[in-house]
């Protein structure tokens, strides 16, 4: 399913198949956490104007709205949002922990209070794959525990451990529902997800028994970008990767900025995910091939250059800085929905040409190039 297609150093060019088409990797899921992308773009604009191969949504928050049955009802994820292309699902795992009030972690699973209405809500690996199975996404992601940073070495250690059991009963109930009749995608992939907390020991263990589990068709690294400093989130990929399986891909879960992103593949990463694009669009923070804009700057009033003059994106072929920063200062939706397609636009051409860089074997040249240039705020 996943085939190599060049390497240099660590970083990776491959092409994941799965039934709802071929990823090209390196690869950036763009975020629709409640079946919408955030700032009113819709699967017509990702396909058409932005070049989006994955959409991510997510267990928890759709179990919670409209319900995962009436999404099955509706024949699943691809057809209630009108997106033919992969579409990975989150677990529910990593949500529940950072979203829900009064949570308690058992053996079972997490019980909790939905943070829509409060009512009580029970969710373990069976519950989660069930779930997925129903949204029918291309690719489920295993219920897995992400423990808060900096946390103790033996809470994460039994943590770590509970992960790993959680995994087994994941892939049991995704082969069970895989084999039934009325499934919807009887070919869900499952992916596993690392963890470890930033303890190199426990991250390599827990990496080294994973792996063994050949059901799982791409392996995540979970826990990280979640509060520990960028140099010891590389340190970890670095870590864990010599023991990743070199025949299926690699997704860092919830990264991250356009360098971490370059860093990240040059540690041998092939998917990621983040909200940063479209949440900071929705702020008028703007990625930029020359670095970081806020649009509300005064410096754009008058401006009647685009966004990003290197950018094809629709605010960019189309719009002037100086109306992009009226539609913020005025708040018409419309600066919300240009920036964010202008952000995803970007992101999905990083990696464009991230890949593009290493078919050409020049990728370290491209790193050297961007990875410092585009963490730079201008002023
Ligand atoms: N686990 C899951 N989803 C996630 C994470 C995780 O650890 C993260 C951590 N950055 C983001 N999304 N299931
Ligand atoms: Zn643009």
């Amino acid at each position: 399913m996943f085939k190599l297609l060049k390497q240099e150093g660590a970083a990776r060019r491959g092409e994941f198949k799965t039934v709802h088409g071929t990823i090209q990797t390196p690869v950036f899921m763009n975020v629709g956490t409640s079946a919408a992308i955030k700032g009113g773009v819709s699967s017509i604009d990702l396909k058409n104007e932005l070049k989006t191969q994955v959409e991510l949504c997510n267990t928890y928050h759709l179990h919670v709205r409209p319900g995962d049955d009436v999404i099955y009802k509706m024949g699943g994820l691809h057809k209630f949002m009108n997106w033919d292309k992969p579409i990975l699902t989150d677990s529910g795992g990593f949500q529940v922990f950072s979203l829900a009030k009064l949570r308690r972690i058992k053996e079972e699973g997490v019980y909790f209070n939905s943070h829509v209405d409060g009512r009580k809500i029970f969710m373990g690996p069976e519950e989660s794959m069930q779930i997925q199975s129903h949204l029918a996404s291309t690719i489920a992601m295993a219920f897995d525990e992400c423990v808060e940073n900096p946390a103790e070495y033996n809470y994460s250690k039994r943590s770590c451990e509970r992960t790993t059991r959680w995994l087994h009963r994941c892939i049991a109930e995704m082969k069970r529902l895989n084999s039934l009749e009325e499934t919807i995608n009887r070919d869900q992939l499952l992916f596993g997800i690392n963890q470890g907390c930033t303890y190199d020991d426990l991250r390599i263990e827990h990496m080294k028994t994973i792996r063994e589990l050949d059901y799982c068709a791409g392996f995540a690294i979970g826990g990280l970008a979640v509060g520990e400093p960028t140099e010891i989130m590389y340190h970890v990929i670095e870590q864990v990767e010599p023991y990743m399986p070199k025949d299926k891909p690699r997704y860092l879960m919830g990264v991250g900025t356009p360098s971490n992103l370059i860093e990240a593949v040059y540690r041998g990463i092939d998917f990621f995910d983040c909200v940063m694009p479209s949440r900071n669009a929705r702020h008028g923070t703007m990625f930029t091939w020359n670095g970081i804009i806020h649009i509300e700057n005064k410096r754009f009033e008058t401006d009647d250059r685009p966004v990003d003059p290197q950018c094809d994106c629709p605010c960019c072929r189309n719009f002037s800085r100086a109306y992009v920063r009226h539609l913020f200062k005025s708040e018409e939706q419309l600066g919300g929905r240009l920036a964010v397609m202008h952000n995803l636009y970007f992101y999905n051409t990083l990696t464009e040409r991230m890949r593009e860089a290493l078919d050409e074997g020049r990728f370290g040249a491209f790193r050297a190039e961007y990875s410092a240039k585009l963490a730079q705020r201008l002023p």
